[in-house]
Parts: C-alpha cells; structure tokens; sequence
C-alpha cells in the first residue's frame, strides 16, 4: 500500500470517521514518544505530564524495555496457559519476591486484575471465612475507579461510568472514601462482608489523599473483621506516589494487591493480582484464566519493567521531586485565585481550578500548555492531573512549571 503522508487533521478525520466515539481527546496527534517526551505528527515535541495514565512510568519507549520485548517477541510471544512455557515460573518468582506475596495471578488489563480480585475475594469468601453461598457482599468507596466492565462499574457512583448500562452486579455496597468510621460500620453491620476494595490514593477522582492514617486504619479493621483488604495499585503503584507502593507510606501490605499499566513500561496490558496461598489456592484449576494471562512476552517485559524501576530509583526520584513541584504549585496558587488546591503524593498530583460547572477553564488551559509544550487533561471538569514519566528530570521540572504556571495565570 502506497504510504499516505500523515498529518494531525487527517489523523484526526479518521478515527473521527472509523472510531467509535468514546474519547474527547485533546487536539493532538502523537507519532513518538521517549523518555518524558513526546512528538505529534508534525514534529512538535510535547513534555508529557499524563504518562497515558501512569502506564509510562518507566519512561516512553525505555531501551531495556524496548530491547527485551523484541528478543522475546523474536523467540516466543504465547502459548496460553495449556502448556507450560519457560518465562512464565520465573516471572512468577521474580514478581512474588518483588511484593512479598506467596503467588500470583498474571492477567492483562487492570479491570481484570480488579475482577479477579474481586473473584477470588469472594471464593475466599465462601471457602474460608463460611459464607453462605452467593452472600457475599464486597464494600468501595465513593469516588472509585477501576474500568470499564459491567462488575467495575456497578460499584460506581459516577453517572459518567455506570449510566445506561444496567442492571448492574449485586453484592456490593459502598461507603465515603477516607472514612474510618464508616468502614467500621458497615463491617458491623455485615457479616458477609468478603473483601474491601480500594485506591490508596484515588486517581480518576481527581488525585484525591486520603488522610495520614487512613491505610493503617484500613488494615487494622479488615484484620478485625475478616475482611481482605484489597488495594487497587494499578495507578498509584510501580513508583508512582513516591514508594514502590502507595500503601508503603504507610508500611500497610494488603491481602490482594492489584497492579497494572507501567508493570509492562508502556508496551502492552500487563496485570497482576498477587496474594497469599489462603486465598489464592481457593481458586482451582479451570476455574479462572485468561488467553493472554501469562505470556511469555508479558513476562520477560514485566521483569525487565520492574527492575529498571529498581536500577533507576525511579520511586525516589518521584519523592523528591513531587515535593519540589507541589511546593512550586503552591506557590503559585499564593498568586492567583484560579487555583483552588493543589494535593497529589510523589509525581502523581493534581490542580483543582476555580471552575463553575459551565465554564471550561481547566480544558483551555490544558489546550494552552499543548500550545506550550507540555501535555496533561482536566479529570471531572476541572481537575488538572499532573503525572509525568518518573525518569523526569529537575530541569524538566522546572521547565514543565514555567509552562503551567503561564498557561494558568494567562488563561
Ligand atoms: C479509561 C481513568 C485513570 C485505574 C485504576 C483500574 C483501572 C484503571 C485505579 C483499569 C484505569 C484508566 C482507564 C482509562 C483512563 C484511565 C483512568 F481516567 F479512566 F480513570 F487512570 F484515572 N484501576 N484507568 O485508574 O485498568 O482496565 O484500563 O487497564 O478507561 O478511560 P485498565
């Protein structure tokens, strides 16, 4: 087929013509990516400060990464989970001594890390702790996310998510986010509660910390109750808060840790669901699996993903440098009134802008630092979330404030 040249409105035009319409994206084309950079079609090179939802923590297109995908891709990308194959038990190990769990369950998405979570939890439920079959009650939070499917979001309370798409997955209750007490009642009030679901920092509600305390609250009444504690790391896992963990910052091990996006650096769907043999031995042969859960390209790729956040102290870089740039934003929100809050924990941080539901501050402002240079997009209106690749240096830092602190007071 004769190349067509490629520009940004034909790109656009396309998937506008030939995609379904389930994006509102912001008016640019990318074409490549390295490192914190990215270029649109055109050339134009962009700081990119949304990392595709914290999936390129590691950094676009990292070489370590890069070169161990096409070795693996060369020998052997899947066999499914009829046969054995040689990458996979040591991915296993490797990962479960990584986290300190006895086993895992590789899949592929963070929705199906989050529903094998939730069906292991229950199984645990039945088989374990003796709930009646087919009682067994799971309890979110407010303000959660963890995909798209039917299960996700029938635990929803945005109408964005769940509206149109009934009926939805019984079994659930949902309490307010970083409310000890409110977790404490509903494990009182239920006896068949199996497990709690949870973000340790909820990402898609606009970075929203919970208080000091909150994790360790949250540990000590499933403990009390029974109850796992399952804590959903696909965002805020894999460096990005500052620890290898969110739930490190407070040294809280949760009895299900779910993880996804940067555990393959960027480069296909990679999850994990890690957990002890008590609960993970309740599932038999058979009885959960995936095609691609597993593969042998998923898994030298994730080893290599994890270990370059090791090598590259990408955790403390995160740390210190999420300091330095909430500190700067503050400073900033010292000057204006368009900045209502800045919070965020590590490089996963978030400005709230002073927008009344109608107006679109947020959206132009992120539409002028484009035009800058730098890339990021409004969560829930006005919202500004602000993740770029870990391996973001101080000079970018600043230059990446300069960019946003234009775009807001100019707007
Ligand atoms: C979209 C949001 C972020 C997640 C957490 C599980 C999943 C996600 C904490 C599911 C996925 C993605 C989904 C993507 C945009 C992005 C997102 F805005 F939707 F909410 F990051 F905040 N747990 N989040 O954040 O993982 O199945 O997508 O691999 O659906 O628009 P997935």
């Amino acid at each position: 087929m004769n190349q067509e040249i490629m520009t940004s409105a034909k790109a656009m035009e396309l998937e506008n013509q030939y995609g379904a319409h389930n994006y509102h994206p912001l008016p640019v084309v990318l074409d490549k990516g390295e490192g914190v950079y990215v270029w649109d079609v055109e050339g134009k090179r962009y700081l990119d400060f949304l990392s595709a939802y914290s999936a390129v923590n590691q950094g676009h297109c990292h070489p370590r990464i890069i070169s161990t995908f096409i070795e693996q891709s060369k020998k052997l990308t899947l066999t499914s989970r009829a046969f054995y194959n040689s990458k996979l038990g040591e991915y296993e190990r490797y990962i479960t001594s990584f986290f300190g769990y006895d086993k895992v369950l590789p899949m592929n998405t963070g929705v199906e890390g989050g529903e094998t979570a939730v069906k292991l939890a229950r199984k645990w439920g039945y088989t374990v702790k003796g709930i009646p079959d087919n009682q067994a009650q799971m309890v979110f939070v407010d303000g959660n996310f963890w995909g798209r499917t039917l299960a996700a979001i029938s635990s929803s309370n945005d109408p964005s998510s769940y509206a149109g798409f009934g009926p939805y997955m019984s079994g659930y209750l949902r309490i307010p986010y970083n409310d000890l007490s409110a977790l404490e009642n509903v494990f009182k009030e239920n006896p068949n509660i199996a497990g709690f679901m949870f973000e340790p920092i909820q990402g898609e509600a606009g970075v929203v910390v919970p208080h000091e305390g909150y994790l360790k609250g949250v540990r000590d009444l499933c403990t009390k109750y029974k109850v796992l504690m399952i804590a959903d790391e696909v965002q805020t896992g894999l460096a990005r808060t500052g620890k290898m963990l969110a739930c490190d910052h407070e040294n809280v091990k949760p009895d299900i840790l779910v993880l996804g996006k940067a555990l393959s650096g960027g480069t296909m769907p990679v999850s994990a669901v890690l957990c002890n043999d008590e609960i993970m031995m309740t599932i038999k042969p058979g009885e959960h699996g995936s095609t691609y859960g597993g593969n042998p390209l998923a898994c030298a790729v994730a080893m290599e993903a994890l270990q370059v956040l090791k090598d590259e102290k990408m955790a403390e870089n995160a740390e210190k440098l999420g300091i330095q740039f909430r500190a700067a934003l503050e400073e900033l929100q010292s000057k204006t009134d368009k900045i209502v809050l800045v919070r965020g924990k590590g490089l996963l941080n978030a400005v709230v802008i002073n927008d009344n539901e109608d107006s679109h501050a947020a959206w132009d402002i992120c539409v002028k630092m484009a035009e800058m240079g730098l890339l990021a997009k409004p969560t829930h209106g006005n919202i500004i979330r602000f993740a770029p690749p870990l391996c973001i240096t101080e000079d970018e830092i600043k230059t990446a404030l300069d960019i946003i602190s234009t775009a807001i007071l100019e707007n």
